[in-house]
């Protein structure tokens, strides 16, 4: 009886302190998210179902469109066909979402954006890079430079399958270095901008610089 005790007491140690860097925006993102942190997906490996929006609708190679704009010299846009014809990067991390749960090894294969941003030309002046999504709800950000890194990419396959409807396919973004909430899924847009514009849980209260370990409350907590 005692060593359980003990055993719950240690168990706890960990717990409030990641909490205490949660609660001024987990009591913000539970009222608001409609959904709510909804429960495991089936055979999702210890993915949970995120979206903001009540229902979703699904694009696939018929379409699916991905736009380019903003301070470009060619805007455009995609085709599913189009995105798989170029040459993709895959990168294997863990997800981690701010709100505590991981998935450890995960693979990612896609197009850097890097990539798209160079064809479509950046004019100068652009700062930063606005991202929306098909489900017409969610919207999220990155500086110019974040959005230039090689572990950046418009995702169109997860642990070597394409990526399925839930988990935002056929295409989303994917932010290796930071909290997930920055890999936007059903990606339909890109718009080269002058200035950083919060996305949709930063308006919220989340960190729009989101480094995974250094960022919303976390900078001290113990990474596991
Ligand atoms: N369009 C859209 N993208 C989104 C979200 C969302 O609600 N809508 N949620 C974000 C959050 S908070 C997380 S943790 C991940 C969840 O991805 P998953 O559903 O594939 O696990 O998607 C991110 N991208
Ligand atoms: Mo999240």
């Amino acid at each position: 009886m005692l060593s359980m005790l003990g055993l719950g007491a240690a168990g706890l140690v960990a717990a409030p302190a990641l909490q205490r860097g949660m609660e001024p925006f987990l009591g913000a993102a539970a009222d608001r998210d409609p959904t709510g942190l909804t429960g495991l997906l089936p055979n999702g490996g210890g993915f949970r179902y995120y979206s903001v929006a009540a229902s979703v609708p699904r694009k696939g190679p018929d379409d699916y469109r991905l736009t380019v704009d903003g301070l470009v010299d060619r805007p455009g846009s995609y085709t599913l066909a189009d995105l798989r014809r170029m040459p993709r990067t895959r990168i294997v991390r863990d997800v981690q979402c701010v709100t505590g749960w991981r998935v450890p090894h995960t693979a990612f294969t896609g197009v850097t954006l890097s990539r798209l941003l160079s064809a479509a030309g950046v004019r100068p002046g652009a700062a930063a890079v606005r991202f929306t999504c098909f489900d017409g709800e969610y919207s999220e950000s990155l500086t110019l430079e974040q959005a230039r890194r090689a572990d950046v990419m418009v995702a169109l396959g997860m642990n070597d399958e394409p990526i399925g409807h839930a988990h935002g396919g056929p295409a989303r973004l994917y932010v290796a270095p930071m909290y997930f909430y920055k890999s936007a899924k059903w990606l339909s847009g890109i718009t080269v901008t002058s200035e950083v514009r919060p996305g949709y849980w930063e308006e919220r209260g989340y960190d729009i610089d989101a480094w995974v370990g250094r960022s919303n409350g976390r900078d001290d907590a113990p990474t596991v």
